[in-house]
């Protein structure tokens, strides 16, 4: 044997499947928001291990396609406060437990403000903390004219959400007023954010699901790094394409709506994941996106990013999300 030929045993890295790492992500969507979210949004997520609607309403949930369905309820009449749906959904805590055991992580998605989300996400969220799954949290707030009523519900449920939840990404829906058109369909009004959110999962999923990504997002720094960080999330996103693409697009998600150059400013940690068509992404490219959003950050923030080199759901060149963390409540 040539002596400069290693053995092969010492060179070959010993990884039989089973050890390679695949998060079991689940995505659980609570109140009226499941049915946007359930409908046509979460199958555009790879990956995805389960999907769990929970809801007061029976015959929505009916309409839901998902996993597991669980109907918060007496079986008499339906809660009329969010404490009420409160109590009915702590009787189901063994149900709950149940249908999300074994996952590493969960989205969890709810509109703030009504019964159904209020009282019922926090209990969720409980449950999985106290089985040590990674949980995102994503809550809409009312639109302003929803009445203060609806607001004051909705920071009690945000603020109970916040405890339970290892990070916790609220949207004001009133923003949303500023970023679709006047005219624009009820429906792609309210589906806008959260398909912004899935958009957003999708380009960390893409990263932290190994084969999908070419720089990807290790497990434990989402977990710790990320969103392991005291305080709120925030994201904005952008696409673009044709000449300066990246540019366009990281300049959008650093301003955008729900993120804003401020809030970005306070991160204690951010994670940029760039998502490319193959031919598109250069290393010029992401050196520029990152020296785009490391300006933005005087504290000089941890931050992490990752690249995906598939064509954007929306057929952009480049789509660039934005995840800051550990900044003030909205
Ligand atoms: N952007 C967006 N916001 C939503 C959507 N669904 C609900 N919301 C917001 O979430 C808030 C709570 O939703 P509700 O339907 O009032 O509450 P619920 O949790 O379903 O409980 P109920 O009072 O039983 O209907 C609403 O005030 C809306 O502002 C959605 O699909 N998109
Ligand atoms: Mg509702």
């Amino acid at each position: 044997m040539d002596h400069h030929q290693l053995p092969p045993t010492l060179n070959a890295i010993e990884a039989p499947d089973s050890e390679w790492f695949f998060p079991k992500i689940g995505l659980v969507a609570i109140g009226t928001i499941s049915q946007s979210i359930l409908g046509d949004l979460a199958w555009r997520l790879p990956s995805l291990h389960r999907t769990m609607a929970i809801h007061t309403d029976a015959n929505a949930l009916r309409r839901v396609k998902a996993d597991c369905k669980l109907w918060v309820s007496d079986g008499k009449a339906p809660p009329l406060t969010p404490q009420a749906s409160q109590l009915l959904a702590q009787s189901l805590i063994p149900d709950m437990a149940e249908a999300v055991a074994g996952l590493d992580m969960v989205l969890l998605v709810t509109g703030m403000g009504g019964v159904a989300g209020t009282g019922i996400a926090p209990v969720v969220a409980q449950v999985l903390r106290e089985q040590k799954i990674l949980t995102l949290a994503f809550a809409t707030l009312p639109f302003n004219f929803e009445g203060n009523r609806r607001h004051q519900n909705a920071q009690i449920g945000l603020q109970e959400l916040g405890t339970q939840v290892n990070a916790l990404l609220p949207v004001n829906n009133s923003d949303l007023e500023r970023v679709v058109e006047e005219n624009a369909s009820l429906e792609s009004v309210m589906n806008h954010a959260p398909l912004a959110f899935i958009q957003l999962c999708r380009s960390i999923m893409n990263s932290v699901v190994v084969e999908h990504s070419n720089v990807g997002i290790d497990f434990e720094d989402l977990r710790h790094l990320i969103l392991g960080q005291t305080g709120d999330c925030a994201f904005g996103f952008g696409a673009a394409s044709g000449v300066n693409a990246a540019d366009a697009a990281v300049n959008q998600a650093i301003h955008h709506i729900f993120l804003g150059q401020s809030r970005l400013q306070q991160a204690s940690a951010v994670l940029v994941a760039i998502e490319a068509t193959p031919d598109a992404l250069s290393l010029r490219d992401v050196r520029s996106i990152m020296l785009s959003v490391g300006q933005q950050l005087p504290s000089a923030p941890p931050v992490i990013y990752s690249t995906v080199s598939a064509t954007p759901e929306d057929g952009h060149d480049f789509r660039v999300s934005i995840l800051a963390s550990g900044i003030a409540r909205i």
